[in-house]
């Protein structure tokens, strides 16, 4: 049955926002070489997802970050803050030159997001606390009657912690339809496959249990990440949401794929320049349609 109050996603829109997650991988490769290291594996996984977030989804402005009407996003994979500070830079919370200094001695842009950053509403980096965190900010909301989203975007490992699992029953139990909990699922974690470390499958099933509604995506497919969201209940209804993100940690450069070697790493010039080749070819198709686009 088709929803009815589904809004229809202009392919230019999808176009531009794929191009977007591309440009920011090429962006992280460049700040990479320039920082020394990164998160990249992780960052990657979750470029799209963010993408859609920040420059289509979340009610935000960059000229007001503190707007009180604006949607909350909390980064609980607080490692991935690079892939994250790139995005809010680039939509316009802070120059880009100022990442520069990132996680260099002296610079306010530590290696996780810390407040007091335009756009960053919480500190983030203990794996483990973001849920709950967001799961505060919606209980406020609903207790103002506002009709703002909360969304926490966590990495699969943080579902191998029992605080999440705290706050997804908290989520349940206080009826939080503004909550948005976005799972980056891409089966790895710092040093080997999830399956390994701590089987959280199947948790589609799981947080079904645990009374929330449950959308399964590619999390690297733009349309369906959108998708997705359209069909979010109401923020005023009953349930808590999570949209599992099936992905790919280091999504984007082969040699980088589905590898603990990148869940942080370095490039020296070589290795920079074979990253932006390859990057350049995978996104080939993107890059074009983009391109034909422009016009
Ligand atoms: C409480 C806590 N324990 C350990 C770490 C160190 N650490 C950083 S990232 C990471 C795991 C990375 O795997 P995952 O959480 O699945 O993230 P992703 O694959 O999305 O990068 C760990 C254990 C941490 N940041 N916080």
């Amino acid at each position: 049955m088709p929803n009815k109050n589904r809004k229809a996603i202009a392919a230019d829109v999808v176009t531009q926002l794929e191009y977007k997650a591309y440009e920011l991988r090429r962006k992280l490769i460049l700040l990479t070489g320039k920082i020394g290291g990164a998160h990249i594996g992780g960052s990657f996984s979750m470029m799209e997802a963010i993408v859609a977030l920040y420059f289509h989804y979340l009610a935000i402005d960059p000229k007001n970050p503190k707007m009180e009407s604006r949607d909350i996003f909390i980064l609980s994979k607080g490692h991935a803050g690079i892939g994250f500070c790139l995005a809010l830079a680039n939509r316009g919370f802070f120059p880009e030159e100022e990442l520069d200094s990132f996680n260099q001695t002296g610079s306010h842009f530590a290696i996780h997001p810390e407040r007091g950053i335009a756009g960053v509403e919480a500190s983030t980096g203990s794996l483990g606390h973001g849920l709950g965190l967001a799961l505060g900010f919606a209980l406020a909301k609903k207790m103002d009657h506002r009709k703002e989203r909360v969304v926490a975007l966590l990495s699969d490992g943080e579902m191998c912690e029992g605080s999440v699992w705290e706050a997804v029953l908290a989520a349940a139990h206080n009826k939080l339809g503004s909550l948005v909990m976005l799972i980056d699922y891409n089966k790895m974690s710092q040093d080997g496959p999830l399956k390994e470390i701590m089987d959280i499958s199947p948790l589609d099933e799981k947080l079904r249990a645990f009374g929330w509604n449950v959308h399964e995506v590619d999390g690297h497919s733009m349309i369906e990440i959108l998708m997705a969201f359209e069909q979010l209940p109401k923020p005023l209804s009953n349930k808590p949401s999570a949209i599992i993100l099936n992905t790919i940690k280091g999504k984007g450069i082969p040699w980088m794929e589905n590898s603990v070697t990148w869940h942080y790493g370095g490039l020296d010039s070589e290795m920079e320049k074979k990253a932006l080749r390859d990057l350049d070819k995978y996104y080939k198709p993107i890059r074009k349609a983009f391109e034909e686009l422009k016009g």
